[in-house]
């Protein structure tokens, strides 16, 4: 017997669930490849005003929503279909995984009812994103969808923050149940806030250890970026004089040219220095697993992980908690002392800096090279030189992206975009993707190998298709050339040759193709006037640069990476 229509519940389905938990965390967009099994999220999107980008590749769909987190501070979503769908996504979560960025992919799934009856793209999504996520689950019924999903996004946020993964059954999404029978948490009550300050007496220990030390230096990771902790970072370096190291995210915490700010001399610095203080960055092969710090050194950790703290090398002091609240701590601790330590090390700043002016005296001839075939050290010193304060910088590459870590300097907070860790390509594009989308004031430039490049490159149309202007730079060496290096080196020039070729691809007319603006440059003085048309065009843009295949960053010729 039916209702009469103004007594008959009001009733809700699971796609509109997923959309109103997302609006409830302040996502007003989603990435995503449609699939049968996820079309009542987009329906559900379109009530609750969420955009919905839709794009040619699922992994594109995941970075974009880890780039979106780490731009805005908010968590990201990527919304895939059931089988391939998921499995095309792992890559980007896999990546969030080891950049620390929270993000939550929701995956389709065959109907509950046919559950491992063999249905079109069924798989065990949620064993297979186990390992790469905080929080993997099966959404068990309809009025549980909008719980699980702000459930997901708690997840995320314990610890150093991560990627969630959530499957939801197609006859759970599809089906509807009365309002008042589904969990709706509200947006801003259902999780705590996660700044986590540190334990006062360590703040105090490390106030001492800066009190007394003759030659500290501090290098602040990602995580001072994503706890959004820089003015504290930048007060700390200041008011207790001490130099300072950027990696990762936390790249453009203090501009070039600050007084502070240092980048070639890391290493003289983590050698010589008697206090070494890590923010919010493990000791992984970036950090040679702690292994180059001087084994004479004071060393301190912070991180938002306990499991990180210590971990592949002994620490003299671990603090556990945000960046940005701790670095604030130690410096009013230090700042009650009567003799900080700050004015005692203006030496020690000056011996960095000459080290820093010598090694960058030593590179610039490179960097200003005309010759031809275009030096990448040409190629990145005029991206540098382009850059301004409003410009996102991405790479995406092997060796060019490795000479650009040396010369590219952002010149704002959170302008500094790499994969992370896990040194994915294919990034590029979608970091590109999700940084234009959520800043459209800005502008976005993507350095890619051509290698990178070509592994996502498709969805520079969905750049043009929804009107997201960015300057993408190709360094194309027609090879995977920072995996090139290590084989001739080990197998001679000939054999070396094998497995690494890329063809001479226009990747200007490629973009001309999809409806972008598209250049190529043969000649170093063309770079620059190049870069300008760029950004005039107003379009998705590439400049194919051919630059010689024959020269190698030095990174790459360490191969620190693999050992
Ligand atoms: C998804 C993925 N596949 C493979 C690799 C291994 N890899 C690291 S660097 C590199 C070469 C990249 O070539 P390109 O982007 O053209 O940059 P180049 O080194 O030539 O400057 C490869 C294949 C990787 N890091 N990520
Ligand atoms: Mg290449």
């Amino acid at each position: 017997m039916t209702q009469p229509a103004d007594t008959a519940p009001e009733t809700i389905s699971g796609g509109h669930l997923v959309a109103k938990a997302l609006k409830a965390e302040g996502i007003d967009v989603i990435f995503t490849l449609c699939g049968g099994h996820i079309i009542d999220i987009y329906d559900g999107c379109v009530d609750e005003g969420i955009e919905v980008i839709d794009v040619r590749h699922e992994q594109v769909a995941a970075h974009a929503a880890d780039g979106y987190a780490r731009i805005t501070g908010k968590p990201g979503c990527a919304v895939v279909t059931a089988g391939p769908g998921t499995t095309d996504a792992v890559t980007g979560v896999a990546n969030a995984f080891r950049a620390e960025s929270p993000m939550l992919l929701i995956g389709g799934q065959g109907a509950l009812s046919q559950h491992k009856m063999g249905s079109l793209q069924d798989l065990p999504h949620v064993d297979m994103m186990t390992p790469i996520t905080k929080f993997a689950a099966t959404v068990p019924s309809t009025e549980r969808v909008a719980d699980i999903v702000s459930m997901a996004f708690r997840e995320c946020y314990h610890g150093a923050p991560g990627p969630s993964f959530l499957e939801i059954p197609r006859d759970v999404l599809d089906a509807s149940v009365p309002i008042s029978k589904a969990r709706i948490p509200e947006a801003g009550r259902y999780r705590a806030s996660v700044r986590q300050a540190g334990d006062p007496e360590a703040v105090e220990r490390l106030a001492d250890l800066l009190a007394h030390a003759e030659k500290p230096c501090v290098l602040l990771g990602s995580q001072v970026w994503t706890t959004r902790g820089t003015d504290d970072a930048i007060n700390f370096v200041r008011a207790l004089n001490v130099p300072a190291y950027m990696n990762g995210s936390a790249r453009g915490t203090l501009p070039p040219g600050d007084p502070h700010h240092f980048q070639l001399s890391r290493r003289y610095a983590f050698t010589n220095a008697d206090l070494i203080i890590i923010v919010g960055t493990p000791f992984d092969f970036r950090m040679g697993y702690g292994k180059r710090l001087s084994p004479s050194a004071t060393v301190v950790q912070i991180d938002l992980d306990y499991r990180t703290v210590g971990k592949n090398r002994d620490v003299d002091l671990g603090i556990v908690g945000d960046a940005g609240l701790i670095l604030a701590a130690a410096t009013q601790a230090a700042s009650g002392r009567v003799e900080n330590g700050a004015t005692r090390r203006k030496e020690w700043l000056e011996e960095l800096r000459a080290v820093e002016t010598a090694a960058y005296e030593k590179r610039l001839p490179r960097q200003l090279s005309g010759s031809q075939p275009i030096d990448p050290y040409r190629l990145v010193h005029e991206i540098n030189e382009f850059i301004t304060e409003d410009t996102i910088y991405i790479g995406d590459g092997g060796d060019i992206v490795t000479f650009s870590g040396q010369v590219v300097q952002p010149k704002s907070p959170g302008h500094w975009m790499d994969p992370g860790p896990l040194g994915t390509l294919g990034v590029g594009v979608a970091f590109a993707m999700a940084a234009k989308y959520a800043e459209p004031d800005k502008e976005v430039l993507c350095l890619f190998g051509d290698g990178a490049f070509s592994l996502t490159g498709w969805d520079f149309e969905t750049m043009v298709r929804f009107n997201l202007p960015f300057i993408g730079v190709i360094g194309n060496n027609s090879s995977m050339n920072q995996i090139r290096y290590g084989q001739a080196a080990k197998y001679g020039e000939n054999r070396g040759r094998v497995g690494n070729t890329l063809g001479d691809v226009r990747y200007d007319e490629f973009a001309r193709m999809l409806g972008g603006h598209g250049e190529e440059v043969r000649d170093p003085a063309d770079i620059r006037p190049a870069l300008e048309r760029a950004r005039e065009s107003g379009k998705p843009a590439l400049i194919n640069v051919w630059v010689d295949p024959d020269v190698y960053a030095p990174g790459t010729m360490n191969q620190t990476m693999y050992k």
